[in-house]
């Protein structure tokens, strides 16, 4: 936000998107209605997870996810209200959810678009009843197909080819962070307006001046040798440098990817013996923020290559993890493709 002549400038997320096309070219405007429908199902899911529990979506829903994963009723509800959201826009042709095993699809012809919408409706969702942050993270990618329903083929596309990623973080604000492919900016919600509103125009991730790992310690037992070596070193525990002197870990990607993002340091998700190709997903969680990292002058590596270049084996395919500030994924990428 700023001033001019004594009146308010604001931005908000749909003036930024109008004039946000590459050079003299406007958006695709297909792009634009779906990154528009994200941020006004976001302002619902934000809503929701500001008052969960006084509603009676707090809590599981019951089952287990493809994922295996207990499913919480605000993940579903979330989910709900997305897709009701996307398919007015009748510009993607299929959707994928960290929620639902097979692709998602509308059912009136006119419906079919020239997207895919690739998304986690709520990630962290386990965190929701300990007021911990969460997000929603979505991928754009164009189809391949000529026309119709989106096949498997229009939705196992690698990171590289995405139109545009971002996420929402449900925080202490709301904030939705967006890579068109040329930058990476963040908007915050003004809820007095409901309004998503330009408040970061350039977001760069810094060469690690915050120095914090991020990592979930209690797989140390189960990681590889290559694995644990890195974290040692990363603490001068093998005699050299002390990388970073401080560890921050929340549990919920979108927290701890943005602190990276905004902070420097490394966020990972290795491989272990229990998950073997990592934990993450690739489609709808490890391919839009390593854009959103890469596009903010960091690095993404599953710590043997670019996470940008893998090309997905099915929907729900797993990644290791080793995104932030470019040396320290280097250091990562050295221990871990030896
Ligand atoms: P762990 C949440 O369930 C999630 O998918 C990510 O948001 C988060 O980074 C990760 O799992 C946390 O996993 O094993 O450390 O609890």
């Amino acid at each position: 936000m700023y001033h001019t002549d004594g009146k308010e400038n604001t931005c908000t997320l749909q003036g930024y998107l109008i004039g946000a096309g590459p050079s003299e070219q406007i958006l695709d405007r297909s792009v634009r209605k779906i990154i528009n429908g994200i941020a006004f199902a976001s302002k619902i899911i934000s809503r929701e997870v500001g008052r969960i529990s006084l509603s009676d979506l707090l809590g599981e829903a019951g089952g287990t996810n493809v994922q295996g994963e207990t499913v919480q009723k605000l993940d579903i509800y979330s989910e709900k209200i997305i897709c009701d959201a996307i398919e007015k826009t009748s510009s993607v042709c299929c959707m994928v959810s960290e929620e639902s095993e097979d692709i998602l699809s509308f059912k009136d012809v006119a419906k079919k678009g020239d997207y895919v919408l690739l998304f986690d409706p709520l990630d962290g969702s386990s965190n929701i009843d300990v007021n911990i942050s969460t997000g929603t993270i979505f991928s754009i990618q164009k189809r391949v197909t000529p026309q119709g329903t989106g096949t498997i083929e229009d939705c196992l596309q690698p990171g590289s080819s995405q139109v545009a990623a971002g996420y929402v973080l449900y925080g202490a604000s709301t904030m939705l962070i967006l890579t068109l492919g040329r930058g990476v900016v963040g908007f915050t919600l003004d809820t007095s307006i409901g309004e998503f509103i330009l408040s970061h125009p350039r977001i760069t991730l810094g060469e690690y001046p915050g120095r914090a790992y991020s990592v979930n310690e209690g797989n140390y037992p189960h990681w590889s040798e290559s694995q644990k070596c890195f974290i040692r070193t990363l603490k001068g525990l093998e005699g050299g440098e002390v990388y970073c002197g401080t560890s921050r870990y929340v549990g919920s990607l979108v927290a701890d990817f943005h602190r990276t993002l905004f902070k420097g340091g490394i966020f990972a998700y290795p491989a272990d013996s229990k998950n073997p190709n990592g934990k993450l997903r690739l489609l709808y969680e490890a391919s839009p923020v390593a854009m959103i990292c890469e596009q903010a002058g960091g690095k993404a590596s599953t710590g043997e290559g670019s996470i940008l270049d893998v090309v997905p084996t099915d929907l729900h395919c797993r990644t290791p993890v080793y995104v932030g500030s470019s040396s320290l994924v280097d250091l990562a990428d050295s221990f871990l493709s030896s």
